[in-house]
């Protein structure tokens, strides 16, 4: 199948790329580098070195003798979108391309505002494009779990059926999201229902978990096929943090009380569940969610398995939560359909949060500590970041 993989730069892009293209499908990648963009702007670089698109897909084709086609282009600028969807033709798109931080977006109003403009409106560019272009492409999109935030009631598949006042209806899935980087999702659901209606385009809504870890069969194969891994405050995952944390001997940073649950997949799983929603597209004119994560754990939990996985003692920071988010709370999610189409998931345990550990020994130099403290206040949006040459800069917002 040709697949065309958006964002395929980034941290969860570019492994998706080579698993798709080992499974032999024909792949090319589009990025317009703001992830890079991001590391200039917060002054902080991935711990594990990461390369040039161009020298990441020459290694890949000395490797495997595969192509990957890459394109430079932004899903603002709707005509070079059009032009490379047109010249590549894709029977799938796979849709990585926004900016994932909750706490980036959450840092003042013109970081709210970029997420959002660049976030939505791409995704809308793109909907624009697969319509005019060809409908049958069918679309698959990367959401979030925190799309759902923590409903009092189980959480399911993107849909709910309601009966009320004797009558029944399957609606989308009430949404109440804790940042304006997972509101961008919502309204991205939101879009892409419609136009699945509409239009009758197809399409897959990936609602993923917290992903962790940093190696993919693939991207281990050469150190240029690496993938970034995140440990400052506002791009790092809270699991990948407490392992470098742990390596660092600096105490873990548990926010609040660490009983907030949340659902994690490993970055292995990630990139077969993109693999299988490929594979097994939507059917015309359908909207499907899947719930792209592998088991639920509470933030405390997983600084107990860190603390457990280290060969050195390793302290807990119980800090204020910088973030407004339920403590304690019910967290019941259905995420069966991806296991139904094969998924067979890594779990977390003790020996695999260890074999994280000789990468982090091995770059931690490389690591500012200061980034790793949260400073990034919900309550308190201020403008702690100069805009100048970022992401922010290239995109216009003022
Ligand atoms: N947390 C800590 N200590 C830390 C960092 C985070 O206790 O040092 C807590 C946060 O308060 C939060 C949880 O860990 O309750 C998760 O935070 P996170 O930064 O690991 O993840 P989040 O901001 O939710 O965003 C990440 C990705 C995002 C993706 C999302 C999936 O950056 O792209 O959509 O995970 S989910 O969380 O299911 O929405």
């Amino acid at each position: 199948m040709r697949v065309f993989v958006l964002g395929g730069d980034g941290y969860l892009g570019w492994p998706t790329a080579l698993h798709l293209s080992r499974a032999g499908h024909e792949i090319a990648v589009l990025d317009n580098f703001a992830r890079r963009r991001y590391d200039e702007e917060m002054g902080v670089e991935s711990l594990v070195p990461i390369e040039s698109l161009p020298t990441r897909v020459d290694a890949w084709r000395e490797h495997t003798g595969r192509d990957v086609q890459s394109f430079v282009v932004d899903l603002a600028d709707a005509e070079a979108l059009y032009e490379v969807i047109r010249e590549f033709a894709p029977e799938a798109i796979v849709h990585f391309a926004e900016q994932r931080s909750a706490p980036y977006s959450m840092i003042d109003r013109q970081h709210a505002v970029y997420t959002q403009h660049n976030n939505v409106l791409g995704t809308l560019n793109l909907l624009f494009a697969i319509q005019e272009i060809d409908p049958s492409i069918h679309l698959v999109k990367l959401g979030t779990m925190g799309e759902y935030g923590t409903p009092n009631i189980d959480i399911e598949e993107g849909w709910l059926d309601v009966t009320h006042k004797g009558r029944t209806d399957r609606v989308l899935y009430p949404k109440r999201p804790g940042s304006y980087y997972h509101l961008s999702k919502v309204h991205d659901s939101h879009n892409i229902e419609f136009a699945c209606r509409t239009w009758g385009l197809r399409a897959t809504d990936l609602n993923q978990g917290i992903v962790y870890g940093q190696q993919t069969p693939e991207t281990a194969i050469d150190e240029r096929l690496a993938t970034r891994f995140d440990y400052d405050a506002i791009f790092g995952t809270v699991l990948n943090r407490f392992v470098i944390q742990a390596v660092l001997g600096e105490p873990l940073t548990v926010y609040g009380s660490g009983s907030q649950t949340r659902g994690i997949i490993d970055i292995r799983d990630t990139t077969e569940c993109l693999r299988l929603s490929v594979e097994h597209p939507a059917e015309p004119g359908e909207f499907r969610v899947f719930n792209q994560m592998t088991e639920s754990v509470t933030i405390a939990e997983l600084a107990q398995v860190v603390r457990h996985a280290s060969p050195s003692v390793v302290d807990i920071d119980w800090l204020e939560n910088p973030r407004i988010e339920a403590d304690a709370h019910h967290y019941q999610v259905t995420h069966r359909r991806l296991v139904e189409m094969g998924l067979d998931p890594h779990h977390l345990s003790e020996t695999l949060i260890s074999s994280m550990f000789p990468i982090v020994r091995r770059y931690q130099e490389r690591v500012d500590r200061a980034a790793l403290r949260p400073h990034v206040n919900w309550r308190r949006p201020a403008n702690p970041v100069r805009a100048t040459g970022s992401a922010l800069a290239a995109a216009k917002i003022e």
